[in-house]
């Protein structure tokens, strides 16, 4: 606690971790490369540095703010400094710039613009390296890293995976997978995250923009969509509207402009998946196990238990993921439509994940020889798409999803965010179905943003212990506890990243505020909803009692 003086201003400080969050405070827009607030400091790039009261230059984001400390952010010395590292960026940087993935979101680029860098003197002395494209989810181009290492620790310290890393030395060093391997070759679970953090376009999600337009334009195909429930909330970031702005209607009429013939709600999904989880819950608890239950939606922690702990998979709920239950409902309602007019549904998922493209790719979930959701489109695709339309997406009159699949209840809207699974299939599971009992369910520590909440709640004569965890670094101390036999539950809900799929790698870049003001958003969605348990949901009752009778084990489950 104390004052700094930043170019003379006075600043207060309390608390701020380091100088550079000071400066930020006060105003100032600081550059950084490797710095992300929610890791550990790197202090490599260099580009945050300040000048002190002697003339002596430093990174700012590893000095620690002292009371009475006066600084410099912009002198001379400072921008020449600057620019040189720009310069030397550029140097070792394949500059295909008009034509890169990243083009327009590029710090590196934005940053020499910025400081005005217009040529580079040195050469670019870098062997030149082949892409990794092995990965369903995000591509690898080392030509154009900046060796800040953001992925490095996203992947370590957020997600606890270590696949990436430093490999060589002096001008051959290069972020890579251990031994050069590519990363479907490692244990890499796709979630994405270290595409989200990389800066410029040496990592980026996987774009399949240019076969989502080639299908839309076929008039042999019926496009159908679904939109995932964190979608909705962050997909007007890029138009302009706050984090947390319910959008669907918008995208909705935005789908139909570009050419989609149904659009429907993938939280007809979940309500699906509360039906079919808390049905298995129940039966396990009759059964006396396995326990814990673990949630199955989250494709990154399926992989995940897969490649390094597979000893707990068949703790896993037997549910298919919403999207994917949705998907082969989807298909086998579509069949018969399809043989009356000749044209073949194709099914496109929006989702906030880049998981999901492996997800929808996995032989599970194949039939005739073709996949039940034919393409998953990021928040992020779906947003390059609608500004190459040319729509003014706030300019839009909203429409609401198509029925009858376009019908969610609150429960299944806040599956977008860390804790909403459990609270969903705590509101099935839960006898007394009172006003005052959902109230409950909401203030029992379920929701909130802790990496790891612990929830007692009671059903019958049993008391439930229910664990929420998001951020597969906490995931892990988890396992670790339940294996060394010091935590105990029947429950638990998993999601990979960070805030769970509102801080999936697949929507607006954004850092934690934005994350949370997004899982506001849904929570506010569940307020103002009509119905808000699944088992109200009355096309999720008809179908169950209807067509999907005696088969729901062929549709809605799966064996990992
Ligand atoms: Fe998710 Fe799910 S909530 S996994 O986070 O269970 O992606 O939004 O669509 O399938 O419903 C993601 C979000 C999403 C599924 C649902
Ligand atoms: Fe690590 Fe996830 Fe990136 Fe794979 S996708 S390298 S697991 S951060």
């Amino acid at each position: 606690k104390g004052i700094m003086y930043i170019d003379g201003q006075r600043v207060p400080f309390d608390g701020e971790k380091n100088v550079l969050a000071v400066i930020r405070k006060a105003g100032i827009d600081m550059p950084t490369f490797c710095y992300y607030s929610e890791l550990s400091t790197f202090g490599a790039c260099r580009m945050c540095v300040v000048e002190d009261e002697k003339g002596k230059i430093d990174t700012s984001c590893s000095m620690e703010p002292r009371d009475g400390m006066k600084i410099r952010t912009n002198t001379a010395r400072l921008l020449k400094h600057r620019r040189m590292i720009l310069e030397l960026m550029l140097a070792s940087h394949d500059r295909d710039c008009t034509t890169c993935e990243k083009s327009g979101k590029c710090r590196l680029q934005d940053l020499a613009l910025q400081f005005g860098v217009r040529h580079v003197r040195f050469p670019d002395t870098r062997p030149a390296y082949e892409k990794d494209r092995s990965s369903p989810a995000i591509v690898r181009d080392p030509n154009k890293c900046i060796l800040c290492g953001d992925c490095v620790r996203v992947c370590d310290e957020m997600q606890g995976m270590a696949i990436l890393n430093f490999a060589h030395r002096g001008s051959d060093l290069v972020v890579s997978p251990a031994f050069d391997r590519k990363l479907a070759d490692t244990s890499c679970i796709s979630c994405g995250q270290c595409a989200a953090a990389c800066p410029t376009g040496a990592i980026t999600i996987r774009d399949e923009i240019g076969k989502a337009w080639r299908e839309l334009y076929d008039p042999k195909k019926r496009v159908v969509f679904q939109i995932a429930p964190a979608v909705r909330v962050a997909v007007g970031e890029e138009f302009g509207l706050e984090p947390g702005v319910n959008a669907l209607d918008k995208l909705v009429s935005a789908l139909k402009m570009m050419g989609a013939a149904e659009v429907y709600d993938t939280n007809f999904g979940a309500d699906l998946t509360v039906m079919e989880e808390a049905a298995e819950f129940l039966e396990r608890l009759k059964k006396g196990g396995p326990f814990p239950m673990f949630t199955s939606c989250c494709p990154a922690w399926i992989k995940y238990l897969e490649k390094e702990n597979p000893k707990y998979l068949k703790h896993v709920s037997t549910c298919k993921s919403p999207m994917e239950m949705f998907a082969a409902v989807l298909k086998d309602q579509y069949k018969a439509k399809d043989a009356e007019d000749g044209r073949t549904t194709y099914h496109i998922a929006i989702m906030p994940c880049t998981a999901k493209k492996m997800e929808a790719a996995r032989e599970e979930f194949q039939h005739d020889g073709r996949p039940d959701v034919d393409l998953v489109l990021t928040t992020q695709e779906i947003i390059t798409m609608i500004k190459e339309s040319g729509i003014r997406f706030t300019e839009l009159e909203g429409e609401s999803p198509d029925l009858p699949f376009g019908m969610g209840t609150g429960a299944a809207t806040i599956f977008g965010t860390t804790g909403g699974v459990a609270e969903a299939v705590a509101r099935r599971v839960v006898e007394d179905k009172s006003r005052n009992t959902l109230q409950a369910i909401q203030f029992s520590g379920l929701r909130g943003s802790e990496a790891i909440r612990e929830v007692s709640l009671p059903v019958g004569d049993r008391i439930l212990r229910i664990a929420v965890v998001h951020g597969l670094v906490h995931v892990k101390k988890l396992l670790a506890e339940i294996e060394a036999g010091t935590a105990y539950y029947d429950l638990v809900e998993v999601m990979t990243c960070k805030t769970g799929c509102v801080g999936g790698a697949g929507q607006p870049y954004g850092l934690l505020p934005a994350k949370h003001q997004r899982a506001e958003g849904l929570y506010e969605a569940d307020r103002t909803a009509l119905i808000k348990r699944s088992e109200r949901n009355p096309i999720v009752g008809e179908l169950l009692a209807g067509p999907l009778k005696g088969r729901t084990h062929e549709l809605l489950h799966v064996h990992y």
